[in-house]
């Protein structure tokens, strides 16, 4: 974590009123190998502040990131960050009008303004993946409902804001405080639907990198990433990274919210399509996971000649250790890049000296520091949360 470079003025004070116009779709198609099911998308370049993006979802916004970004670099470009809004998010926000109200289980309830959360503690900085809880989730077999996502449900950028902990000492946590909840401007369009919210555990609140941010790669945030301000949490699914944050709410006792007492839950242990009652926990921490970026499944490679590999891994809730590339009965440990911090991706590389033949289902398997090791099974889980079975390819020699 470093000292943020870009001032309050440039982050908050210049932007002023930021507006999101109508996105008009393509005709271009990409397919995602989701098995069993519709696996083309469209494309389009013409989301405000966008590049080409999949579109999963034009209102509410859900675009995906194409796997071709993740070649560039371990810092995923603002203008292809993929973009996942429960309800449809309001289109304008006042930055001068915006207030952040920080109440419930507190010594004295207060409404902030922008300058005051930017003038509430040091500004930081941190390199963090924020990767949607279904991930990958269109690739489970058998399937499952929600947003059917390839890979590209995620990215790594440098946040930059406030600490939390600074923000509620504002209005002082009380005695017997237990988590912390985040609302954001977007309200749902269908009475007595329940509104985004979601809690942290009291503990998690007061980390050092738990972050009121501003700042995206060095840019005020977007609309479509939560302007004017956001929770970041890393290591965590980004579920908890609440968009245009509008209320903090300190918590005694349990959060009975929808999106946490009802949804976004994983089993405690393994389950299969066939079961019904199982017990479930909020999802939290991510795990390990790694991309091989340079080659796509069907690619074609050089027969007797050497083959460069390359990727990038996360070790989710923790640094990561190592990255092998695996076949069968056989792997390789990879080299790896430069250390962006423990939340980042990371590059790495293997190059095989020669290409005897077709490398069948080949992939590569992260580990991070506390020993967590991407699996060679999926384990399955009803809404396809947190995937991090080894993803394998197939290249043929030629
Ligand atoms: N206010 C608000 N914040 C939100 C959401 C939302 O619907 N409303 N969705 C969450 C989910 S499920 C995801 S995956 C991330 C996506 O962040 P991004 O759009 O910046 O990539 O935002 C999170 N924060
Ligand atoms: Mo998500």
């Amino acid at each position: 974590m470093s000292e943020g470079r870009l001032t309050r003025r440039a982050l908050i004070a210049g932007v002023g009123t930021t507006a999101l116009a109508a996105p008009v779709l393509g005709q271009k198609l990409v397919d995602l190998g989701l098995p069993g099911g519709p696996s083309l998308r469209p494309t389009t370049p013409t989301f405000p502040g966008k590049g080409e993006m999949i579109v999963q979802r034009v209102n509410a916004p859900v675009l995906e990131t194409p796997m071709s970004v993740f070649r560039e670099g371990v810092i995923t470009p603002n203008d292809r960050f993929f973009v996942r809004w429960n309800w449809p998010m309001p289109t304008s926000v006042k930055a001068g009008e915006h207030r952040v109200a920080v109440g419930g289980a507190v010594k004295q309830a207060v409404s902030l303004t922008l300058d005051e959360i930017a003038a509430a503690g040091e500004h930081v900085s941190v390199v963090a993946i924020n990767q949607c809880a279904g991930n990958g989730r269109g690739l489970s077999q058998p399937r499952v409902t929600g947003t059917q996502w390839g890979n590209g449900a995620m990215g790594c950028a440098k946040w930059t804001g406030v600490r939390l902990k600074d923000v509620l000492a504002k209005a002082g946590v009380a005695a017997g405080a237990t988590r912390v909840r985040f609302a954001g401007l977007d309200v749902p369009l269908v009475d007595g639907a329940p509104q985004f919210i979601k809690s942290i555990p009291m503990n998690i609140a007061m980390r050092d990198d738990v972050l009121v941010a501003w700042g995206m790669n060095d840019e005020p945030l977007s609309i479509l990433h939560g302007f004017p301000l956001r929770i970041v949490v890393p290591g965590w699914f980004s579920t908890y990274w609440v968009k245009m944050l509008s209320t903090i709410e300190v918590l005694r006792g349990e959060d009975d919210s929808y999106y946490v007492a009802k949804t976004y839950r994983v089993p405690t242990g393994p389950v299969t399509p066939e079961d019904k009652d199982f017990p479930t926990v909020p999802i939290t921490t991510m795990p390990p996971r790694a991309f091989i970026t340079s080659h796509a499944d069907g690619g074609v490679v050089a027969k007797g000649k050497p083959l460069v590999l390359e990727g990038i891994a996360m070790g989710g809730d923790a640094a990561l250790e190592r990255v092998d590339l695996v076949g069968d009965g056989w792997e390789v440990p990879c080299t790896l890049g430069p250390d962006e911090g423990p939340y980042a991706f990371r590059r790495w590389s293997v190059t095989l000296p020669q290409v005897s033949g077709d490398l069948a289902d080949i992939g590569v398997r992260a580990k991070n520091v506390t020993g967590a090791v991407q699996p060679d099974q999926l384990a399955w889980n009803p809404s396809g949360y947190a995937r991090n079975v080894i993803e394998r390819i197939t290249l043929r020699a030629k």
